[in-house]
């Protein structure tokens, strides 16, 4: 099986290429552009518009090289049935899930604003999961998906870092994938929260995974 060596913290992530995928998470307007979700919580969206140029270089590396493509979003039914009140009725902010705003109802699946933003739309043969938490694998057939396809290693993007990435890093270590992080194509509302998952990942031997800049990556392709 051919494999590639990655420069990566803690140490050399292995890459086999037949079996890693690339999972976006929640690159969607709701978080990333102004009037969603992520700003009626009070949030500055611009750290997030950084990451979609990198994402965007990544996904073109993933789609070169054939890698397995999966994009997450955010989302829940219309009539709330998979919103718990907990998670619905949390803080204070402007606007709660499913109520209406500028990019339609906030966090429904189906509304603009619940979309992925414009330069990462999945292609039809890419694998596309709506997920009601906060982790890609509660609730979702991702891990049965990832099997099917004898998937082992996970490349991970997207946003935001401490909230859905960590905690899909944190499900996806548990259930054996070795997951690495693309430093650069992955963003917080709070940047010291970014740089400070991406130490927690990586501390201890890895214990939840590995973590790199964008073109070590692209440097083990060439
Ligand atoms: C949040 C996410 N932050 N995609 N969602 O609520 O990180």
């Amino acid at each position: 099986m051919h494999e590639l060596t990655v420069e990566a913290r803690p140490f050399p992530f292995r890459l086999p290429l037949h079996s890693t995928a690339v999972v976006i998470i929640d690159m969607q307007r709701d978080f990333v552009e102004p009037g969603g979700f992520g700003e009626s919580l009070g949030n500055d969206v611009e750290p997030l518009q950084a990451v979609i140029a990198p994402v965007t270089r990544l996904l073109a590396t993933a789609r070169r090289t054939g890698l397995p493509i999966v994009h997450t979003r955010e989302a829940h039914k219309p009539d709330l049935s998979d919103c718990p009140a907990a998670k619905r009725d949390r803080g204070a902010p402007r606007l709660r899930i499913g109520d209406r705003g500028p990019m339609g109802r906030i966090l429904i699946e189906g509304e603009p604003g619940n979309d992925f933003v414009a330069e990462l739309k999945p292609r039809e043969d890419e694998h596309v999961i709506s997920k009601p938490g906060k982790g890609a694998f509660y609730g979702t057939g991702l891990d049965a998906w990832l099997r099917q396809h004898g998937i082992t290693h996970l490349l991970v993007a997207g946003v935001t870092t401490e909230v859905c990435v960590q905690t899909t890093l944190r499900e996806a270590n548990d259930r054996g994938y070795c997951c690495l992080l693309l430093e650069d194509c992955t963003g917080s509302y709070i940047p010291e929260f970014k740089r400070i998952t991406v130490e927690m990942v990586v501390a201890q031997g890895g214990i939840v995974g590995w973590a790199t800049p964008l073109d070590r990556l692209e440097s083990a392709f060439e």
